[in-house]
């Protein structure tokens, strides 16, 4: 067994030792009561899901295993001491519990390098789409079609026993890693660049290499891209995206077909879409307002007819946190380090001024604050790639290496088939009432 494969199997298999002596001897205690208003509201709040990569905290942000975004800029390997941590460090993080040596590394950037060959019939697949599908209905389907690929499924076929289900499941999301890359590149090229496409070079990194396909080379793009792909790389398990793979995955669907389903969630404007809507929006107002350097006031105007119309505002709000996303601080960050005067920019900090008193003042809002995809296209757009209706494919790259973590640790852990209950609204009604309704 490989030596990362090895590490991952000594260190689950005891947590999934722990997994079983729950479920057996402690499935009668009792996590919290259920209320109604939490049933109504997206289920915010209650205690469901097992999720081991990372955990978030509503005031402080997300921790992955513990550690916050900051820490992990000081902890993680890098190629090289100014840069940005190498997002192969972060996913044998999830994977293994701890932070990882450069071999570590640097080693999984080179595992990945030798399975990174997609087969042509996910590239034909890609250019039997008309050129108008969204960039995020080219990337589900072309990994929709790699499932040809599954070794998880083959080996189900041929009848593996259960307890050997997480190998296959690794070898399939190592696989499927390590052609991300390659496949979102292709989608970009041929969307934008007249299918011009640029070969992999497989002695550059993970990230390194998204940037290079997609025809980008300068070390600043780089270490924007590995600081893109950590941030976003997971958000703890309840997140539509985490949620969709893991329950997709519970019924045994193959790692392909989990992670695609979870790219359609991704794609949502509620969701990972709110990376292009942000720039589209802006936009919008720079249109609207005749100019790309507007007052505070007029900023503040333009904010509130959006909420007049019923829009939200995309870039703020969240359905847990209750403080600035520490990942729109980091990226706030880079942005003071590495550019100066960029318009879209300066605009985005400015939004940071005005958008959350105007928020804060309708008073549902629970989350006046920005998150993460606040931030993120301006960076993107500064450096070249302008493109914006492809920024949810990037965020898909990376949302992979958390959700895919887990799905391992689901397998190893024997997680059970998800099937919660539902009930029609009326029985609702007669828990808070005390009598139903025929709708
Ligand atoms: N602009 C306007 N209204 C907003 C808002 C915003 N940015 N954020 C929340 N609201 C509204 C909600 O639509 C909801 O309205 P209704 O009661 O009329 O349905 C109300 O405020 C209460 O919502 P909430 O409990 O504060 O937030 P939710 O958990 O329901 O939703 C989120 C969270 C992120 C979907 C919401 O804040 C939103 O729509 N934000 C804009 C889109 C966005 O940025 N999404 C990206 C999130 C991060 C990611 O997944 O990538």
């Amino acid at each position: 067994m490989e030596y990362i494969k090895y590490r991952f199997y000594q260190k689950a298999s005891k947590c999934s030792a722990e997994f079983q002596r729950l479920k057996k001897e402690h499935a009668d205690v009792v996590l919290g009561q259920v209320t109604l208003g939490q049933v109504l509201t997206g289920m915010k709040g209650i205690p469901l899901l097992v999720t081991d990569t990372s955990k978030l905290d509503p005031e402080e942000g997300i921790r992955f295993k513990g550690y916050s975004i900051p820490e992990l800029q000081q902890k993680l390997p890098k190629m090289n001491p100014e840069g940005e941590p190498l997002p192969e460090g972060l996913f044998y993080l999830m994977l293994i519990g701890e932070i990882p040596s450069q071999e570590d590394a640097l080693n999984l950037s080179i595992d990945w390098a030798t399975r990174a060959h997609v087969p042509q019939h996910v590239f034909d697949v890609i250019d039997a789409l008309p050129k108008t599908s969204k960039p995020m209905t080219q990337f589900s389907a072309a990994i929709l079609s790699m499932a040809t690929e599954s070794i998880f499924q083959k080996a189900y076929r041929a009848g593996v026993n259960k307890k050997f289900y997480w190998d296959a499941t690794y070898e399939d999301v190592m696989n499927l890693i390590a052609r991300l890359p390659r496949i979102a590149a292709y989608i970009y090229r041929r969307q934008f660049h007249n299918s011009d496409h640029i070969e992999p070079n497989p002695r550059l990194d993970w990230a390194g290499n998204l940037a290079h396909m997609m025809g980008f080379n300068s070390e600043d793009i780089r270490r924007l891209f590995r600081l893109y792909m950590i941030i976003h790389a997971d958000h703890e398990g309840g997140n539509v995206s985490a949620h969709t793979a893991h329950l997709v995955g519970s019924a045994l669907s193959n790692p392909y077909y989990a992670y695609a389903a979870a790219m359609t969630g991704l794609a949502g404007p509620l969701h990972g879409f709110a990376n292009q809507d942000v720039i589209f929006w802006i936009f919008e107002m720079i249109e609207a307002l005749g100019t790309d350097a507007p007052t505070d006031e007029q900023v503040s105007d333009y904010c509130k007819r959006t909420l007049e119309e019923g829009r939200v505002i995309p870039g703020y709000g969240h359905a847990v946190l209750r403080k600035t996303d520490p990942r729109f601080t980091a990226q706030e960050e880079f942005a003071n380090k590495y550019i100066k005067n960029d318009p879209l920019v300066n605009l985005v900090n400015q939004l940071y001024r005005v958008v959350p008193p105007i928020l804060g003042s309708v008073g549902k809002i629970k989350n006046p604050w920005p998150n993460v995809d606040a931030y993120s296209g301006s960076l993107l757009y500064h450096y070249g790639i302008k493109e914006y209706t492809f920024y949810t494919v990037m965020f898909g790259v990376s949302r992979a290496l958390g959700v895919l973590a887990s799905l391992v640790n689901d397998r190893i852990y024997g997680m059970p088939i998800e099937r919660p209950t539902s009930h029609p609204l009326s029985w609702f009604k007669q828990q808070a009432e005390g009598k139903g309704s025929d709708c």
